[in-house]
């Protein structure tokens, strides 16, 4: 009998990798999907092509929302999983400033109602369930690099709305005995990032600048620096978590961190550019370093009310206890994602594929 994954942000770029992951072990894979006015399982598609061309697809997708307790109670029970995935989430941190009491809504309250259900249909005892929580809860922290035991310290909504959920996983688990794990992520990217996360910003304009669709990126901080591994790696471990004895709490890393500022510069290598930096704050312009173009420009539109500190992660216990490592380095990471972008044309080419197959997704369409 093979194993029962449902996820919660499948159609994110997690999800689909995760979905991948489980179908290669073997898994019946289902996912919630929001209802969406428009398609919104691009990332899918592939694995939905790969199912046409075998045996019945393993891979089911149920409408729910995170904020709607009623479907996620009742998908799990129709579902009967052996394992949660619940990587739903309003993602964006600077989104979160601007939509704090959503971003609490799904972030915070979607866990309670998925473990709540756990333990209304009284499968506490055999559903294994993770939590996607992240380095931002150590926001402003002064400890690096940071583990387990460092101290939190959020610094935006998001970052407080998954703190309440690293704790209501750990509650459940405590009090109620559920194999209920934490991943405690730092940023990973791909190909499959959402093209308003910095990366793939960056990745997916210099695309663009190169067919003549654009003439620069604008950005916000660019010495931000973040601990950036692929998405890949990522989830790899979230299956690795369930997959022990007992739930717990595991950072997922890389150990090495960039700014902003380099992972521009290592993009545009890619496609033979040099950049030079001129000015200051948000007068400061990247140049082509031959022809002088204006390449990046930056503007306090993209600024936080609040930034965290150089976040940067320790993931020894990962290492230890699930035998877990990051492989692609961040050089490997902007080149897969700069050669993706440079072939597929970024987001125009991405979403124009129109995909007259999607409601064979769907178990109740
Ligand atoms: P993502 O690409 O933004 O995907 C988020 C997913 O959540 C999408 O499938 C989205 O559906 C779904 N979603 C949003 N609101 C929902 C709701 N109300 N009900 C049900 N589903 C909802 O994010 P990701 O990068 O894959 O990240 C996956 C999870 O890991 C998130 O919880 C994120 O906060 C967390 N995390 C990510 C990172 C990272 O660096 N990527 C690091 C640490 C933690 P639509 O497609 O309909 O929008
Ligand atoms: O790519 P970002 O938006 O990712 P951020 O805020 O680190 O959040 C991501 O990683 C978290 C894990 O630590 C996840 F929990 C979360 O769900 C999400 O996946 O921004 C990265 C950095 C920030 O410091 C930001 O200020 O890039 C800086 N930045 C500079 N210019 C920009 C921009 N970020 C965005 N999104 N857009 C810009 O133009």
């Amino acid at each position: 009998m093979s194993k029962i994954a449902l996820i919660t942000g499948i159609t994110g770029q997690d999800g689909s990798y995760l979905a991948q992951l489980l179908l290669t072990k073997g898994y019946e894979v289902h996912g919630i999907r929001r209802r969406a006015s428009s398609f919104n399982t691009m990332r899918l598609e592939a694995l939905h092509q790969h199912s046409l061309s075998g045996a019945p697809s393993r891979l089911r997708l149920h409408f729910g929302d995170l904020t709607d307790a009623s479907s996620v109670t009742q998908v799990i029970a129709k579902v009967q999983p052996d394992e949660i995935y619940n990587l739903g989430a309003q993602s964006h941190v600077n989104v979160s400033f601007g939509t704090p009491e959503y971003t609490t809504d799904v972030n915070a309250l979607g866990p309670v109602r998925i473990l709540e259900a756990i333990r209304s249909l009284k499968i506490g005892n055999k559903v294994r369930f993770y939590q996607a929580s992240t380095s931002e809860i150590f926001g402003a922290t002064q400890e690096a690099p940071q583990n387990e035991s460092t101290a939190f310290s959020p610094r935006s909504p998001y970052a407080i709305a998954k703190l309440h959920a690293y704790w209501t996983t750990r509650l459940y688990r405590q009090a109620y005995g559920v194999h209920a794990s934490n991943g405690i992520l730092f940023n990973h990217e791909s190909p499959m990032r959402g093209e308003t996360f910095v990366t793939r910003k960056i990745t997916r304009g210099i695309a663009d600048i190169e067919r003549g669709l654009q003439s620069s990126i604008v950005l916000g901080n660019l010495d931000a620096t973040r601990d950036w591994g692929h998405a890949r790696d990522y989830v790899e471990g979230m299956w690795r978590m369930l997959q022990q004895p007992e739930g717990d709490d595991y950072v997922l890393a890389t150990g090495v961190s960039h700014t902003v500022r380099t992972f521009v510069e290592t993009a545009f290598r890619h496609v033979g550019r040099t950049i030079i930096w001129e000015g200051e704050d948000l007068s400061e312009v990247g140049r082509d370093a031959v022809s002088g173009q204006v390449l990046v420009r930056c503007d306090g539109q993209h600024l936080r009310p609040s930034e965290v500190g150089a976040l940067i992660g320790d993931a020894s216990k990962a290492k230890a206890r699930l035998g877990w490592t990051p492989r692609a380095s961040f050089e490997d990471l902007v080149e897969e994602m700069m050669v993706h972008d440079m072939r597929l044309g970024g987001f125009s080419n991405f979403t124009s594929r129109a995909p007259s197959r999607q409601s064979g997704l769907l178990e109740s369409a």
